[in-house]
């Protein structure tokens, strides 16, 4: 039905294989994208193998050895370039998105648009990487520490965000003076070849080829020989909390480093005398937007006892109106789930829902929007039974379920909204500057979360703010503040320029 756009280019890479029928499959090292709109290939990805991983690595040691020389604000440079061919490319990337992966026209857009914004600020960075000067104990001493490259980066992606957490990872990666490996998602292989190539294209036009590198694999090939490998000081991993917990492993048996953002399990609260239009507004986008597959998905809710039906009844009301289809297609607002394994794994979740106690107030079934083959559930709202004990609701389903609660109290609101395993994001709605505060009280009593919000969703972060959850979301952190910090290494450094040596410590060895 929609093919990728040519001004992407993926012709012209020799992993692309056009013309496939879907039975490919893996043992021909052929792995076909699907449209989950139509259920059709869209193209072939030829596979990296042990071999051609092996090569990659070794000619990126060379590219690092290069790249690492280049100045800061020449490699910003570089990527200011990249983000003005983004910006150029941003239609067709975003909606080769919408086909790949199933995101409405928008949110493709606005992710390459997430893109673009971490390439301008990484770009502002390249001139202000700096290190303390630190006040020594000893005369005619200087300290100070310095910020260097750390080698190559092990970016590994999920599908849900096939360009912008590469970008968040790469652009920063790259003025900091690092080689980017990237493995994307082998449900997103197209999106990360026309991404990784508009990268490569623009460095290597300027002089600096390879330092964007791109490898298409399986996770038991390709994955495992990446986050095994002690030439790859750093794997930035985003997805599922098995995942990381098993990266986390591999690579802290190698005392490597790792950046992990791995599930969420998000919360809103809407407190009595919350704004409810904009508590409606917003939680519909949150539970819904990406067809509830971002890590930053809102899935549960906490409503004050006193106006739950009210709430409960206006989400219900907006639901029902939301348009389910192609994702090209103007006024969708759901485009498809991702594949098959999405569409059980949501049935699975309902019925368990019911079994619980848990009642369907709206959605509950799969969709089949006239016309398209592929995967499509309803959004879904169910309310917990009174008892507030809905066991299904600690585990993250990728898909648009929202589970509700009722409280009376925020402090109780608060403990509730912390007891799953994750922590990523987390919401408040409310007009009180006491309920605000108790929310984002600083002696930490508040949200245990790496991402709270005051009258805002929980998806549709900011790149400015450093991007990252606690618990099991795995710690890391990644896009804006300081979050550089962890694509370099750090080195404290003493000079003496006089002429005596002084041992710290006013140690004397005389
Ligand atoms: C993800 O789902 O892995 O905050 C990333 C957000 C987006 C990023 C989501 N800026 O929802």
């Amino acid at each position: 039905m929609h093919t990728p756009h040519e001004s992407l280019g993926l012709e012209q890479d020799p992993r692309y294989v056009a013309n496939v029928t879907g039975r490919e499959g893996l043992e021909s090292g052929i792995e076909v994208s699907v449209n989950p709109t139509t259920g059709e290939p869209i193209a072939g990805v030829r596979l990296d193998t042990a071999e051609t991983y092996e090569r990659t690595i070794v000619e990126a040691q060379d590219s690092f050895k290069m790249w690492r020389s280049v100045p800061a604000p020449v490699r910003g440079e570089v990527v200011r370039r990249i983000g003005e061919e983004m910006r150029r490319l941003r239609e067709p990337l975003g909606e080769l998105e919408s086909i790949e992966v199933g995101k409405i026209r928008a949110e493709g857009i606005g992710e390459v648009q997430e893109t673009i914004d971490i390439a301008d600020y990484a770009v502002g960075l390249s001139r202000m990487i700096g290190g303390r000067t630190i006040p020594s104990e000893r005369p005619a001493h200087r300290m100070m520490e310095q910020w260097l490259p750390l080698g190559l980066v092990g970016v590994v992606t999920a599908f849900n965000f096939p360009n912008a957490v590469w970008g968040w990872n790469a652009m920063l990666a790259a003025v900091c003076g690092d080689v980017t490996i990237w493995k994307p998602s082998l449900l997103a292989p197209l999106t990360a070849m026309a991404t990784n190539a508009i990268a490569d294209r623009v460095a290597t036009e300027m002089g600096y080829p390879g330092v964007f590198r791109l490898v298409i694999g399986t996770d038991d090939e390709i994955g495992e020989l990446l986050i095994a490998d002690r030439r790859v000081p750093l794997i930035s991993a985003t997805g599922s909390c098995g995942m990381g917990r098993h990266v986390g492993q591999v690579v802290a048996g190698r005392l490597g480093r790792c950046l992990l953002e791995l599930g969420g399990n998000n919360a809103v609260i809407v407190d009595k005398d919350a704004d409810l239009d904009l508590a409606t507004k917003s939680t519909v986008f949150g539970s819904v937007g990406t067809a509830g597959q971002r890590c930053t998905s809102t899935r549960r809710l906490y409503v004050h006892r006193s106006i739950a039906d009210e709430l409960v009844g206006r989400m219900a009301r907006a639901y029902e109106t939301i348009t389910i289809g192609d994702p090209l297609a103007e006024g969708t607002l759901v485009g498809p789930v991702i594949g098959q394994r999405t569409v059980d794994a949501f049935r699975s979740a309902i019925a368990k829902a019911r079994e619980q106690g848990g009642e369907v107030v709206v959605g509950g079934e799969i969709a089949e929007p006239e016309g398209l083959d592929g995967w499509f559930v309803q959004p879904t709202i169910i309310r917990a039974p009174a008892s507030n004990e809905l066991p299904i609701s600690k585990e993250e389903t990728f898909a648009p379920i929202l589970y509700v609660f009722t409280y009376d109290t925020i402090d109780e609101a608060i403990e509730m909204q912390n007891s799953v395993d994750q922590g990523l994001s987390s919401a408040i709605f409310t007009e009180s500057i006491r309920t605000c505060e108790r929310f984002l009280n600083p002696d930490g009593s508040g949200s245990d979360c790496g991402l709270a919000y005051v009258n805002l969703g929980t998806s549709g972060a900011e790149i400015g703010g450093a991007f990252g959850g606690e618990k099991d979301t795995g710690g890391g952190r990644e896009a804006g503040s300081d979050s550089w910090k962890a694509y370099m290494r750090r080195q404290s450094c003493t000079i003496n320029f006089g002429g005596e040596l002084r041992l710290a410590q006013g140690i004397r060895f005389e």
